[in-house]
């Protein structure tokens, strides 16, 4: 398999120095060098420029938005030619808010997309909803069709996914205005309870059954602070009582296998708040059962 790897050094999203530093972690702890034992070409495209800007005023509820914006404007560009040369977009963060890009990117060229969302968070705040007025926790929103219209409208506003096909791994930390859209939209949310309740293999056989039914292909957005802090410490938001190690690669292995993964992204590995290079080297591992790495 061809894979592009494309770089998005944003911070603004999460508004918290560091994540801007995930691509670099990544390469540097051999990404392409581990997809490529596995018999892929890896072609790594660079990283997408993202301007450095002030800080906002305090209080705002949708901050950095036009720089964000105009990011996932060309990353939607960037992906969608990757996928139209019948490549692999896999793409690096960068905070959360990478999602939309990446996303509108592939809608332009797989209709009826499912996503599996693993994440400590369900990112679907919008502006209505926000405490943090962080964009990296509206990303989920943005492409169910919620929120501002300068993000619904990259890539078309008809570009958005169906909540039928969308189920969130991992969740343990949703906000009052989250809970209530997650009902609203009808979202398959497996929480920590439900992983501890019947298990990755349980949940991983619902999550596909959901994600591909009537779908074209399977998006995997993973973030770093879905594992627990002790596997991967160096997130922005951390939240114990994660998913563990194996938990984790267990999933990623199903993934693989059911062959129906067209495009994925890694993001909010902040290597600033690292423990060594714990996150990054755990990310990097978990690309490599993305893309076929077995033990034996
Ligand atoms: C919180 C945190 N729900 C927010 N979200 C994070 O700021 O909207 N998402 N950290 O990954
Ligand atoms: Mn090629
Ligand atoms: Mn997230
Ligand atoms: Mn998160």
């Amino acid at each position: 398999r061809d894979i592009s790897l494309i770089g998005v050094p944003l911070q603004l999203g999460a508004d918290r120095a560091g994540v801007e530093l995930g691509p670099h972690a990544l390469r540097t702890s051999n990404i392409q060098q581990r997809l490529e034992y596995l018999g892929h070409r890896v072609h790594d495209t660079g990283d997408i420029h993202v301007n450095r800007l002030d800080p906002c005023a305090p209080g705002e509820k949708l901050k950095y938005l036009a720089e964000i914006a105009r990011v996932n404007a060309e990353l939607a560009q960037r992906v969608a030619a990757e996928m139209r040369r019948g490549h692999f977009p896999l793409v690096i963060g960068g905070d959360h808010s990478v999602a939309i890009g990446t996303i509108k990117g592939v809608l332009q060229h797989v209709n009826r997309l499912g996503v599996i969302w693993f994440d400590a968070h369900p990112d679907v705040n919008t502006e209505e909803t926000t405490g943090s007025g962080n964009i990296h926790g509206m990303s989920l929103a943005v492409m169910l069709g919620y929120g501002h219209k300068s993000l619904i409208s990259i890539g078309g506003e008809q570009a958005k996914i169906n909540p039928r096909n969308v189920v969130i791994i991992g969740a343990r930390s949703i906000d009052p205005g989250e809970r209530i859209f997650l009902r609203e939209q009808g979202i398959r949310v497996f929480t920590m309870h439900e992983i501890d309740k019947y298990g990755m293999r349980a949940v991983m056989d619902e999550a596909m059954e959901r994600v591909t039914d009537g779908t074209d292909g399977v998006h995997l957005s993973l973030d770093l602070d879905g594992m627990d802090p002790q596997e991967a410490p160096g997130v922005g938001t951390p939240v114990s009582g994660g998913i563990t190690y194996r938990e984790s690669h267990y999933a990623m292995e199903t993934l693989y296998e059911s062959g129906a993964l067209v495009s994925a992204e890694i993001v909010e590995v902040n290597p600033m708040l690292d423990i060594g290079n714990k996150t990054a080297r755990a990310a990097v591992e978990l690309a490599g059962s993305v893309f076929g790495e077995r033990i034996l």
